[in-house]
């Protein structure tokens, strides 16, 4: 009975045929066959899935199977797929013009919602991407304080620019591959300073080997690119007393946790007020965008006010800024929403410790999918709201020399044996699970089924 359910809500029968025909021929002419590494699903050894629809909280792929999505186009998707509001504020948007290059009324109405729900933001930039907003945050805090350092954590993930592709999660590590980009210039990287995340002492140690030098720190406060890593008690607030003590400026990456953890972000979760702010797609609801913004006095250094040079032609683009603005505008009309993941996220993160305390002394995996072998002790959940990450290691995942101890061929083996029982996750351990608003405790239900029989359960 629990299996027909199961099945009734997802459908894998279809084969892969279509998607890796496509897989295929996308080889001839895309490096790779994919435009973001993840997605070739070298970290898991499968037929990348090519897909053609999403709706709510599912997610269909060409050959017509049909998943439970917990990716949600990492991240955007806090109302779910195609979420009708977006929909229609992209239509009619749409009707009036794709882009103009210019200055809109949307762009205003979008920068005071940034600033209204986001109140350590004076003011906010559009740009297109997460890579972008973190790339001119950091342009403008140097601008700001006349200094060039900037301090990074190892396994945070900030986008593709040169400067920030040192010792990197995400897509980086997906494949047990090297934290650092080659392309990147030793000049690029040599003002890039990494810390150990929840280790203060490390922070504290480059100011002191590098005073009056450094320009900002930079970090997700909720890492999600090296898995899912809360910040220990205290960590941010001493991150912050720092930043104010060396004149530095402190940048939180919320392009995961914006919107997501509360309307406010992580900032506002764990009342820690950065001086500055970058988002990404998490503000599009789907739409390629992003934005930076902070204190007045630093973002005045921005042109054409002051000489931070920085700008785009898609920036404040009229279809992303209407889709933005409908996400935003629902989530702060529709507070239940965030009862809602925060539910479904305890309901299925704390779902899965219970299977792996259950597990506890089952055999090792096997080809029928199952991954007992003494997971009672042998993996780790962390989580918080509506992301987590499960972890194939026993030790407290707090920092990135922990999350890399996961065994990523169990890993590998797990996912696998999930999205052959219709749930879609992320095809690499060190990115998150993402739960929307249009998961229902059916679909948890039916996720943790499949979960507890891949654990042998
Ligand atoms: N590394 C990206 C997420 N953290 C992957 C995005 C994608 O492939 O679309």
């Amino acid at each position: 009975m629990a299996e027909k359910q199961t099945r009734e809500m997802t459908d894998t029968s279809k084969g892969t045929q279509r998607s890796a025909a496509l897989f295929e021929e996308a080889k001839t002419y895309i490096p790779g066959g994919v435009n973001s590494p993840c997605r070739a699903y070298l970290a898991v050894q499968d037929t990348p899935r090519f897909i053609r629809r999403a709706e709510g909280a599912y997610i269909w792929d060409v050959d017509a199977n049909r998943y439970i999505d917990y990716i949600g186009s990492w991240g955007p998707m806090i109302l779910g797929n195609n979420h009708p509001v977006i929909l229609e504020a992209v239509r009619q948007a749409a009707e009036d013009g794709l882009s103009f290059g210019a200055a809109t009324e949307r762009e205003v109405q979008m920068a005071k919602l940034l600033c209204e729900l986001v109140p350590s933001m004076d003011m906010v930039r559009m740009v297109n991407s997460g890579t972008e907003a973190t790339m001119s945050a950091l342009r403008a805090a140097r601008g700001y304080t006349g200094r060039e350092k900037i301090i990074k954590f190892e396994g945070c993930y900030h986008g593709h620019s040169d400067a920030l592709l040192v010792k990197a999660g995400s897509g980086l590590i997906a494949g047990g591959g090297a934290p650092d980009s080659a392309g990147v210039t030793a000049g690029c990287a040599k003002d890039t300073l990494t810390a150990r995340f929840n280790d203060i002492a490390s922070v504290e140690q480059l100011f002191a080997d590098n005073p009056r030098q450094i320009a900002a720190v930079i970090l997700e406060p909720v890492a999600a690119n090296m898995g899912v890593v809360l910040p220990n008690e205290g960590f941010l607030e001493a991150l912050r007393r720092l930043c104010t003590a060396e004149g530095a400026v402190l940048i939180f990456d919320e392009v995961i946790t914006g919107f997501r953890l509360a309307l406010g972000g992580a900032q506002q979760l764990f009342g820690v007020e950065p001086d500055m702010t970058t988002f990404g797609k998490i503000i599009g609801g789907g739409m390629p965008v992003g934005a930076y913004g902070g204190k007045r006095a630093i973002m005045e250094t921005v042109a054409p006010v002051g000489s931070v040079y920085q700008a785009g032609t898609l920036s404040g683009n009229p279809v992303a800024m209407a889709a933005g603005l409908a996400q935003l505008t629902y989530l702060k009309e529709h507070p239940e929403v965030y009862n809602h993941i925060n539910a479904m996220g305890t309901l299925l993160f704390d779902g899965i410790r219970e299977i792996l305390s259950a597990a506890g002394g089952k055999g090792e995996g096997n080809s029928t999918g199952k991954l007992g072998s003494g997971l009672h002790g042998g993996c780790t959940v962390n989580s918080i709201g509506s992301i987590g990450s499960l972890f194939f290691t026993p030790q407290p995942v707090m920092d990135f020399a922990s999350a890399k101890a996961s065994d990523l061929t169990r890993f590998a083996a797990y996912f696998r044996a999930m999205l052959r029982k219709g749930i879609y996750l992320a095809p690499a351990q060190f990115e998150a699970v993402f739960v929307s608003a249009a998961h229902t405790k059916a679909e948890i239900e039916a996720t943790l089924r499949a979960c507890a029989e891949c654990f042998g359960v």
